[in-house]
């Protein structure tokens, strides 16, 4: 069965909810993991005052027993204390569109000229979900060696040069963990704060740069046989689905256009020494590639750069129309945050992260855990003894 899920909920309705479907018998659900996921998603230099109201914490509903999973859905929910859907004075009608918004198309699509409805499941309150199934996903990616490594890159003329490595993401997570601004150096992140605190002083927003590496990936997960089944095709839906990316990068993404293929391709050389690691002994010297090659996973990292523009709602508005007058306004104000980059590279961490979980279960399959393991074992040990002999 293959891996997916759903999510629904309104960002002022009760809560968020995450229907997970696809998962073997037999994982151990981390809940502090995901938890903690959760958490990470709401913190940031920039955020709005909805997330000293909230403490994200997921509950399971169903799929689960005594801890580890039984083989059906498992549904998340995570509870909005901020609930006030149905009460109209708090949570009035717009009819004011905020550019850069779902508001607009939205208010069309459903022929109403209330943006609320629109705007309360576009909101980005929604992440919480995905944040909580791709953590869920990470409990078994983990149980394979598999980890994913999310931080800010870049924003307006910050741009941190540390480069992450197999060897050092360990340490890097400390100074992450540190950083306001989700950053991985010190320097970058105080530039960066200053700059998101400028936004606010001018009632203006910030977007920028995340990536996302995922470390112990094994060789062949995806397919080059369908075009909507390669790896990287999914991984890049998953990312754009993010509410507010405009742009997804696997590996040297852009950069590429702007050199000749024996600058861009990943050199390959076998060392025997390291056919223990996910690519099986087969060592690129460089990871241009980001890991996938052909819709398949290359056995190297899979890196992944998503782009967040700055968030739409502005406290100095922006020149809009009124959907009943047709009047020339400014856009409609809504508490909401100067900037979530830092959330947005938690919640691509683990959308990036589901995704490598279902190319990983389509590969290695099976009901139960057992079976995946005694799978993912044999599998990668004929694959060790290439080439095979008949
Ligand atoms: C959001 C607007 C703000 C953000 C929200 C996304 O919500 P509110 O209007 O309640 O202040 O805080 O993000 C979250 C609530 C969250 O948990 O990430 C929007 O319009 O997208």
């Amino acid at each position: 069965m293959t891996l997916r899920y759903i999510t629904a909920g309104e960002s002022h309705g009760p809560g968020m909810i995450a229907v997970i479907e696809g998962l073997p018998a037999g994982l151990t659900v981390d809940t502090a993991f995901i938890d903690r996921e959760l958490q990470r998603r709401q913190a940031g230099y920039g955020r709005g005052g909805r997330q000293r109201m909230e403490t994200d914490a997921a509950e399971i509903l169903s799929g689960v027993m005594r801890g580890t999973t039984m083989g059906g859905p498992v549904t998340l929910r995570i509870l909005n204390k901020d609930s006030r859907l149905d009460d109209a004075v708090k949570t009035p009608s717009v009819h004011q569109p905020r550019p850069g918004h779902a508001d607009l198309a939205g208010s069309v699509k459903w022929l109403t000229t209330d943006c609320r409805a629109t705007l309360e499941r576009a909101s980005a309150r929604e992440t919480a979900a995905r944040v909580a199934a791709g953590a869920l996903a990470r409990c078994l990616l983990r149980e394979f060696g598999i980890e994913c490594f999310g931080f800010v890159r870049a924003s307006l003329d910050v741009r941190c040069t540390v480069e992450v490595t197999c060897d050092n993401w360990h340490n890097l997570r400390a100074v992450r963990d540190a950083s306001d601004v989700g950053m991985l150096c010190e320097k970058s992140s105080q530039q960066l704060i200053d700059h998101i605190h400028q936004a606010k002083m001018d009632k203006d927003t910030v977007g920028g740069l995340v990536e996302t590496h995922v470390f112990g990936v094994p060789i062949g997960l995806g397919t080059c046989v369908q075009w909507n089944q390669r790896l990287d095709s999914r991984i890049a839906a998953a990312v754009m689905g993010i509410q507010a990316f405009k742009a997804v990068e696997i590996g040297l993404g852009r950069e590429c256009a702007f050199r000749t293929g024996s600058n861009v391709h990943d050199p390959i050389v076998f060392d025997a020494s390291k056919r223990g690691e996910s690519h099986l002994g087969f060592v690129r010297s460089t990871n241009n590639a980001g890991g996938l090659e052909g819709g398949m996973t290359n056995g190297m990292p899979v890196v992944v750069t998503g782009t967040m523009k700055p968030i739409s709602t502005l406290l100095r508005g922006l020149p809009s129309v009124d959907l009943n007058t047709k009047a020339a306004v400014t856009s409609a104000y809504e508490r909401s945050d100067i900037s979530a980059i830092a959330a947005a590279s938690v919640v691509m961490e683990n959308v990036v992260a589901f995704e490598i979980a279902s190319a990983f279960l389509e590969k290695f399959g099976g009901d139960s855990m057992v079976q995946l393991r005694a799978s993912h074992a044999a599998t990668m040990d004929l694959a060790r003894r290439l080439p095979l002999q008949a």
